[in-house]
């Protein structure tokens, strides 16, 4: 059975321009419930372990600089289905090819700035989860 909590991050881009509270608001409206919240400001060490899966692409080094470049806000979100309907809810990574009403195609400023990132399996949400929270933290009953 698909997990029922993913792991969201509201990027440096859009935490900076204050839209932490409008997309929270996004993703609640989309049925998720908030588990956890924490405000963090990412190390390059902890920025170049969280993307480690991208270590060999070419935008790799501009990503970490950009997740370091200022605050985020890592989110530990349930609801039925979480990681696949997450994936719906944020849109494609490049925002130009996000569906209308996709919090990538309402909030981000492009590719890289793309404003939040979630969770592409039950396998990485778990990784991801246990990043950024402890256990009491994220499996508290809702
Ligand atoms: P997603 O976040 O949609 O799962 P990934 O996993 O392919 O996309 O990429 C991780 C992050 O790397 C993206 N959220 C974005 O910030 C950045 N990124 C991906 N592709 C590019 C690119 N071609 N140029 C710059 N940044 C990119």
């Amino acid at each position: 059975m698909a997990s029922d909590r993913t792991l969201a991050i509201i990027k440096p881009d859009a935490f900076g321009r204050a839209l932490a509270g409008q997309v929270l608001a996004h993703l609640e409206h989309a049925g998720f419930r908030l588990v956890s919240a924490r405000v963090l400001h990412l190390t390059d060490a902890q920025a170049r372990e969280f993307y480690a899966v991208h270590r060999e692409r070419p935008f790799y080094g501009s990503l970490v600089s950009f997740m370091t470049s200022g605050p985020c806000m890592p989110l530990v979100l349930a609801r039925a289905d979480a990681v696949a309907t997450l994936r719906k809810v944020i849109g494609a990574t490049d925002p130009r090819e996000a569906e209308p009403g996709t919090v990538r195609k309402l909030f981000a400023e492009s590719k890289e700035r793309n404003a939040i990132h979630a969770s592409d399996s039950d396998t990485n949400a778990e990784r991801e989860q246990a990043f950024f929270f402890a256990e009491t933290e994220r499996l508290r009953t809702l």
